[in-house]
């Protein structure tokens, strides 16, 4: 999927603002006739999360009602015009002018409908649309069960098995865009390299009849200008390819996340029918041995696991926090984060890109079990895995793929079911590898069908308290012990302590900002002593809202190394001095 464009052949049109807004618990809107518009209870913003914008509606998850009008620009006509959602957590049932437009199923990935025909020029449009939070069995994540026969933590309110606030609505941008009648559909991209040869692979696939003319031209963004241009012929299928020779590459690294633009012209004569820009960066990753090569050079993995989550904003996005967020990162000496545990938004993929911030993409299966609704879920991860890659499968900064989060990796019925998830990430995108961030350690049963080894350890933390070194010394001999069974570079995916900001103690004592400091450190050093290890990822970048229970003060989890707000606590300037310092460039750190 393409994103929304502006350019010569493409417009759009941003629908974000105050909308009209609706509860609707016992799902009657439908038959009230409210698909056609309904009086309004009150505003919401788009985006946002409804949860954190109304105090009433904290721990609502039922179906609400969105609102608002439009005019569809006059110089739109004889175009097709789309209308489409960055996301929708986590139902979605769109209507336009009273039709039906479309549903969805899924919290953070983008949709969207052609409703060219359901819009009325020259008279205002109306856009509702149906959000429910409600979880379920077979949704992914799954929660909201009240079946005692389901595993599940009772300890919690709401009552889901996942470790961060179910946010829920229009959470990012819901726009229009237009195409070309004739228009570029998809454009898939790929490196490979011969010393400093690169090439750019093409491939793009068009409703353009065949033998229409295309233009790909590759731009350096400097003074270099056009580096590469092709000339190619769309196929009877749609399709067409190009290869672009780019002799002495600026490759993307974290040290020059050099991007160059890509121009995919549909021509007709002199005639431009449709255009597309891709911001590319020219690099390879791949696992070689006990590997990771950035292209074809061994790199070291320094930063989090993150989410998307701020005061009042809840989960939807907000620019400005995200633009900090990536300061942050820089500050701290962070290569890298992964998007725990979701996709995170396509402006986030944006500023990684542009940043030199590498990204491990994770779909939303957080703590799968293979029980009751098993093949239900499966079905929904397909998905998901699907239109996360088909998403996000052009961005230079994203690396790896991680299918999952702590699933219940330790039974056999896991095996089937995250194989299936390797092999459809493998299947889909052969150029980056597949991971899934497990707790099981050396029980693991699937993550011989992965291409890394991602764990997640909190001894010294849940369990064996404030025993940093003993927690460091069974952590080095299950790395081993792990390396010994399953031969795949390692890396830690998460590791921290619940530490409240601006509480001290010498000794460090649990909750203190000194025993953040000292068991990150700990554990940080004690896989640096691996050869075999690639990674290491703190949890977490910054503390974030999640359910009520005894353990999380506020409803937060503080494992954060900045406050929900983003200040630093002591562990962010100790992660500072080692990231930026000597040690990680030992280790082929910061590349
Ligand atoms: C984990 C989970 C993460 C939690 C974290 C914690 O293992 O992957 O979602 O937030 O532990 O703080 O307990």
């Amino acid at each position: 999927m393409l994103s929304p464009q502006e350019n010569r052949c493409r417009e759009t049109k941003d629908l974000g603002g105050l909308w009209g807004f609706r509860l609707d618990p016992d799902d009657q809107g439908e038959e009230l006739g409210w698909q056609s518009g309904f009086s309004e209870e009150r505003l919401i913003a788009v985006p946002s999360s409804w949860n954190d914008q109304f105090q009433d509606l904290r721990n609502y998850f039922r179906s609400v009602w969105y609102q608002t009008c439009f005019h569809s620009p006059r110089g739109w006509q004889g175009e097709r015009v789309w209308l489409r959602f960055g996301s929708a957590n986590y139902w979605a049932d769109v209507w336009v002018n009273g039709t039906k437009a479309g549903a969805h199923e899924g919290g953070h990935l983008p949709f969207e409908f052609d409703v060219t025909e359901l819009l009325c020029s020259g008279k205002e449009n109306c856009l509702v649309v149906r959000v429910s939070g409600r979880l379920s069995l077979e949704t992914v994540p799954w929660g909201m069960v009240p079946d005692p026969d389901v595993p599940r933590s009772a300890e919690q309110y709401p009552d889901i098995n996942f470790d961060f606030f179910p946010y829920c609505g229009l959470q990012r941008q819901v726009v229009l865009h237009t195409t070309p009648q004739e228009a570029i559909r998809e454009i898939i991209t790929r490196t490979t390299l011969k010393e400093s040869r690169a090439v750019l692979h093409v491939s793009v696939q068009a409703d353009i009849p065949e033998g229409a003319r295309v233009r790909c031209t590759l731009d350096s963004q400097d003074e270099a200008g056009v580096v590469a241009e092709e000339d190619a012929t769309v196929t009877d299928d749609g399709s067409f390819d190009c290869q672009l020779a780019v002799p002495r590459a600026r490759l993307w690294c974290p040290t020059d996340p050099h991007l160059y633009e890509l121009r995919v012209r549909i021509l007709d004569d002199d005639r431009t029918v449709d255009e597309y820009h891709l911001s590319v960066g020219l690099r390879t990753i791949a696992v070689q041995g006990d590997q990771l090569l950035l292209n074809g050079r061994p790199i070291f993995l320094t930063g989090f696991g993150k989410h998307e989550d701020f005061p009042v904003v809840g989960r939807a996005l907000c620019l400005p926090v995200t633009v900090k967020d990536f300061g942050l990162l820089k500050w701290v000496g962070a290569n890298s984060f992964r998007t725990a545990h979701y996709p995170h938004s396509e402006e986030v993929l944006q500023m990684a890109d542009r940043e030199g911030v590498m990204v491990i993409g994770e779909t939303p299966a957080v703590a799968l079990f293979f029980g009751r609704g098993s093949a239900q879920r499966l079905a929904v991860c397909r998905k998901q895995l699907r239109e996360l890659i088909a998403r996000d499968k052009n961005h230079p900064s994203v690396i790896m793929w991680s299918v999952a989060n702590e699933p219940d990796s330790d039974v056999p019925e896991a095996v089937p079911f995250l194989k299936e998830l390797a092999d459809l990430a493998h299947g889909l995108d052969t150029t980056r590898p597949a991971t899934f961030t497990s707790h099981k350690g050396c029980a693991d049963e699937a993550i011989r069908y992965f291409d890394v080894m991602s764990l997640n350890r909190y001894r010294a933390w849940y369990d064996y308290p404030a025993q940093i070194d003993l927690a460091c010394r069974l952590l080095s001999d299950e790395m081993e012990a792990m390396h010994r069974k399953f031969g795949k570079p390692f890396i830690l995916t998460e590791t921290g302590a619940d530490t409240v900001s601006g509480l001290h103690a010498d000794p460090p004592e649990l909750f203190s900002e000194e025993f953040q400091v000292e068991m990150i450190r700990c554990y940080l050093e004690t896989v640096l002593s691996k050869p075999f290890a690639v990674g290491t990822h703190v949890w977490t970048f910054a503390d974030f809202k999640t359910a009520q229970a005894y353990r999380r003060v506020g409803g937060i989890n503080r494992k954060g190394v900045f406050t929900r707000d983003r200040q630093p606590k002591m562990a962010a300037h100790m992660l500072r001095r080692l990231w930026r310092g000597e040690r990680t460039e030992d280790k082929g750190g910061d590349e």
